[in-house]
């Protein structure tokens, strides 16, 4: 629920979007169902009020997720190049640091407006107004408190968007982040007319063969490290070619991960195509997991979090093992 100085900052917000002819919006890199559904429930619920949008995320080439067809208003997105150099308003979405906008920071420091809005705990954005709430189940949530705040009355079209985002930030109305408050969105969303169980399999069972392979590549390489409570694999550049899959599309490699029993994290390491290894890591709550990625200068919240590293698989997970019996475990 929303504070005093976030009201003020939703209020703030709604202001400035209000008066705004023109909305330019980003979200983070390789965006997911909460960064594109904020974005795009937003800037429908704008065009409605007959004001221009434009969203953009800075991936290149732009490369939209095949479930994009399920969220309405896909075609208000522009790759990076047609995306607003100054714009007067912007807005970003899901970004848990500026460094995520990619080639979109530099409009986004250059915009008379800035509204940051945002759930991740660890957090570096600026604006000229924060929304940034780390209770919150999703970005799509905190975009409801806005639309909310701005009079209310969205259409279908909104409520797609911000109910994809709710699902998948909740792991399916699952994760601790999961509120009665969430729960009351959720529903109020539901009220429009879509087909939710639709949008639900477009998402989570529309695998392809090539990554449910590659899944087996990494189920098989598991290891475990009993006495930090870790379990982890990875997975290479070969590996993604071999299966013909986009590093991307492997995100949910670490929701099975994380089902081992009696184990607290679980991590898995994706090299990227400088040589580098992605870092996911995801906590039952032993560890706080924000803290121990932004050591490693990533980031993230306190039971999933993610950073870069350059020390290749085996060197990476001593260096996760040994900042983890240094986290202050979480209550
Ligand atoms: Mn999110």
């Amino acid at each position: 629920m929303p504070d005093g100085s976030e009201r003020e900052g939703l209020r703030r917000a709604a202001e400035i979007l209000s008066g705004a002819d023109e909305v330019a919006m980003a979200c983070h890199l390789n965006p997911d169902a909460d960064a594109l559904g904020s974005m795009l429930g937003l800037s429908n619920f704008l065009r409605a009020r007959g004001k221009r949008t434009a969203g953009s995320f800075a991936n290149e080439p732009f490369e939209l997720p095949r479930w994009i067809s399920s969220l309405p208003g896909a075609d208000h997105l522009v790759p990076p190049a047609r995306f607003p150099t100054a714009p007067a308003v912007m807005v970003t979405c899901d970004c848990a640091s500026f460094d995520r906008l990619g080639v979109l920071g530099e409009a986004a420091s250059r915009a008379g407006e800035l509204i940051w809005i945002d759930h991740h705990r660890s957090n570096d954005g600026f604006g000229t107004v924060r929304l940034v709430d780390p209770d919150a189940s999703s970005t799509c949530e905190m975009v409801f408190r806005l639309l909310e705040t701005m009079g209310g009355d969205f259409d279908r079209d909104v409520a797609v968007c911000l109910y994809a985002g709710l699902v998948t930030d909740t792991g399916r109305f699952q994760y601790q982040a999961t509120t009665p408050e969430t729960l009351r969105i959720a529903a109020r969303l539901r009220e429009e007319d879509f087909d939710h169980a639709a949008l639900v399999r477009a998402m989570y069972e529309d695998n392809d063969p090539g990554f449910l392979r590659l899944l087996g590549t990494a189920l098989g390489r598991m290891t475990e490290v009993p006495q930090a409570s870790v379990v982890w694999t990875y997975l290479t550049q070969a590996d993604l070619a071999d299966a013909g899959v986009a590093a991307g599309e492997t995100d949910d490699v670490i929701d099975v991960l994380r089902t081992a029993r009696d184990v607290d994290v679980a991590a898995v390491l994706k090299q990227q195509r400088d040589g580098r290894f992605k870092v996911s890591v995801r906590s039952r709550g032993g560890h706080d997991l924000s803290a121990v990625a932004s050591a490693f200068g990533g980031g993230g919240h306190r039971l999933a979090a993610g950073y870069t590293s350059e020390h290749g698989p085996e060197g990476t997970i001593e260096r996760l093992v040994a900042a983890l019996r240094q986290a202050p475990a979480s209550s």
